[in-house]
C-alpha cells in the first residue's frame, strides 16, 4: 500500500476526550472515529488490525476442533421470555420494535439463540460433542461507555457454545477453551492470566475471566507474580486428550490470581510476600460453565447411550475482539506511538523514502515493495513528498514493527537501514538481506 494513496487520517493533536493512551493512539492513529457515545467506525488501519485478530481467533477456534457459524445481530425477545432473561437484563438490552409491533433486541449475547439451533436439529447424544461459535457484533447499552473501544456499546466478540453429553465432557469443553485462548492472546503478543471470577447476568459457578494487567485496566487484581511468567510457547497440545488439557489448565490456575469479585484475603496471605501483587488487569475474554441453565428452560434435550433423555450440558465462551486492540495498545506502547507484536501488525513492515523524486531511492523502494509483495508481506510505503521527521513520526505514531529507511546515500553503498519499533535498533543491509530478513521474522506469525 502506498501511504499517498491511502487513507490515513492522522491527528497531530491529543484529542481532548481521550483519557487513556490506547484511546488517544487509535484516534491519532486514524484507525476509529467515534459516532455516537460507544459506537466507531473502523477506519482502514483500525479494520485491518481487527481483521487480523478475528483471523487468529478463528486459526486457534478451529485448531480446537470448535465450529464457525455466524448468527444474526438482531433477535426476536420471545427467545429470550423462553430463559427468562428479556426482563432480568434490564436497562444493558437494546430494545426494539418492528413494523408489525413484535419485541426485538440488538444481541448482548447468544445463549438463547444458539441453543435453539441446538434444539432444532440436534437431539442424540451420538451428534455430541459439538461446540459452535461466531464472531458478531454485539450491543450492550453500558452506563458508561469509555476509553473507547474498551467498554463501547457496539463491539465484537467471539462467543463460542459447547454441548455435551455429561457434565465431565462439559468440564473438558471448559478447559479446552481455557486452553485455546491462551494460545490465542500469546499469538497476540498478549500474556492473558485467567482469574477465577464471578458469573454475572450468564450464570453457573464454574467461570474464568482472563485478565492484561494494564494500570488503565477497569478490574483490580490480585495475583502472585509467578503466573505472568507461564507461557504455552509451542507446546503442541492434542485437544482431544481430557487429562493433557486438564494439566495445562491446572498449570496455569494453581498459582494466586483473582479479580477483586472473588478475591479471598485469607488465600492471598498465604502467598509469599515477594510475589504478592496488586494490580489492575483489562478483561480480554471469558469462559462459563453453567450446566443446563438455558437447555433446561428452552426444552434442548439429548437422548443417552442407555436410552434416556437428559437436557444438554452447556457452557459459553467470549473473547473481546475489538477490545483487544485497545489491550494491545495498553500493553505495547512508548511515548511516539503504539507498537504492534508481529502477531496483529496491520502492516508487516513501513517503507521510507527519504528523498522521494530521487531516481535511485523510487527505484529502490518500489523493488523492495514488490519482493515484500511477491512474500506474501503487505508493507506500507510512505511515498508522499514529505521531510523525512515527519514520515519517521508517522511510522512511529502508527506503530509497524519493523521499518526500511532508504535513501541515496545508502544507496551509493548498496544499503538499507532496518529498524526495529521496539528497541529503536538499526542494521545496515542490502534490500535483498532486507527482505529476506522480514520474511523470516514474519514465518513464524502465520
Ligand atoms: C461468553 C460468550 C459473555 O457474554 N456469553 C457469550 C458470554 N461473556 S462476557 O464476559 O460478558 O463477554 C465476553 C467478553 O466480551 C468483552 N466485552 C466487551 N468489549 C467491549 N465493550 C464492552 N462493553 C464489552 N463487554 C464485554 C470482554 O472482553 C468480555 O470478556
Amino acid at each position: 500500500m502506498r501511504l499517498s494513496r491511502y487513507f490515513l487520517p492522522v491527528l497531530k493533536e491529543n484529542p481532548a476526550e481521550a483519557q487513556i493512551v490506547s484511546h488517544r493512539y487509535m484516534l491519532r492513529a486514524g484507525m476509529i472515529k467515534q459516532q455516537a457515545a460507544g459506537i466507531y467506525s473502523w477506519l482502514p488501519l483500525g479494520f485491518r488490525v481487527l481483521k487480523r485478530i478475528e483471523e487468529i481467533v478463528h486459526q486457534e477456534q478451529i485448531r480446537a476442533g470448535h465450529i464457525p457459524l455466524l448468527m444474526p445481530t438482531l433477535q426476536p425477545a420471545d427467545l429470550w421470555r423462553e430463559s427468562g432473561r428479556y426482563d432480568d437484563y434490564g436497562q444493558e438490552m437494546l430494545r426494539i420494535k418492528d413494523r408489525q409491533d413484535r419485541d426485538m433486541l440488538y444481541g448482548p449475547t447468544n445463549e438463547e439463540m444458539i441453543t435453539d439451533i441446538f434444539r432444532a436439529h440436534v437431539n442424540s447424544y451420538k451428534d455430541l460433542p459439538l461446540t459452535l461459535y461466531h464472531i458478531q457484533w454485539k450491543f450492550r447499552d453500558e452506563m458508561r461507555p469509555r476509553f473507547g473501544v474498551m467498554r463501547g456499546r457496539e463491539f465484537l466478540m467471539k462467543d463460542g457454545y459447547n454441548f455435551d453429553v455429561d457434565r465431565d465432557a462439559a468440564l473438558h469443553a471448559y478447559n479446552r477453551h481455557m486452553v485455546s485462548y491462551l494460545r490465542t492472546y500469546e499469538r497476540m503478543g498478549l500474556t492473558a492470566i485467567p482469574m477465577r471470577a464471578a458469573s454475572g447476568p450468564i450464570g453457573g459457578d464454574n467461570t474464568h475471566e482472563f485478565l492484561v494487567l494494564a494500570q488503565t485496566g477497569e478490574s483490580e487484581v490480585f495475583y502472585d507474580d509467578r503466573v505472568t511468567g507461564l507461557k504455552l510457547g509451542e507446546r503442541d497440545i492434542d485437544y482431544d486428550n481430557r487429562a493433557e488439557v486438564a494439566k495445562v489448565c491446572e498449570e496455569f490456575t494453581t498459582l494466586y490470581a483473582r479479580t477483586d469479585e472473588t478475591h479471598d484475603p485469607a488465600v492471598f496471605d498465604q502467598v509469599p510476600e515477594a510475589h504478592r501483587k496488586v494490580g489492575r488487569g483489562i478483561e480480554v475474554g471469558q469462559i462459563f460453565y453453567f450446566g443446563t441453565k438455558y437447555s433446561e428452560s428452552m426444552g434442548a434435550e439429548v437422548t443417552t447411550a442407555d436410552g434416556g433423555k437428559v437436557p444438554v450440558e452447556m457452557g459459553s465462551h467470549g473473547i473481546g475482539v475489538s477490545r483487544l486492540l485497545g489491550a494491545i495498545i495498553e500493553a505495547s506502547h512508548d511515548d511516539k506511538g503504539i507498537i504492534w507484536p508481529e502477531g496483529v501488525t496491520p502492516f508487516p513492515v513501513g517503507i521510507v523514502n527519504l528523498k522521494q523524486g530521487d531516481a535511485a531511492a523510487d527505484a529502490a523502494c518500489a523493488g523492495l515493495e514488490k519482493a515484500l509483495l511477491a512474500k506474501g508481506l503487505e508493507p506500507l510505503y510512505d511515498d508522499r513528498d514529505e521531510r523525512a521527521g515527519a514520515k519517521f513520526a508517522t511510522m512511529d505514531l502508527i506503530g509497524l514493527p519493523w521499518r526500511i529507511t532508504v535513501g541515496p546515500r545508502g544507496l551509493e553503498k548498496g544499503i538499507v537501514e532496518l529498524t526495529s519499533r521496539r528497541t529503536g535498533v538499526s542494521e545496515e543491509l542490502s534490500t535483498e538481506a532486507a527482505v529476506d530478513r522480514i520474511a523470516q521474522i514474519y514465518a513464524a506469525h502465520r
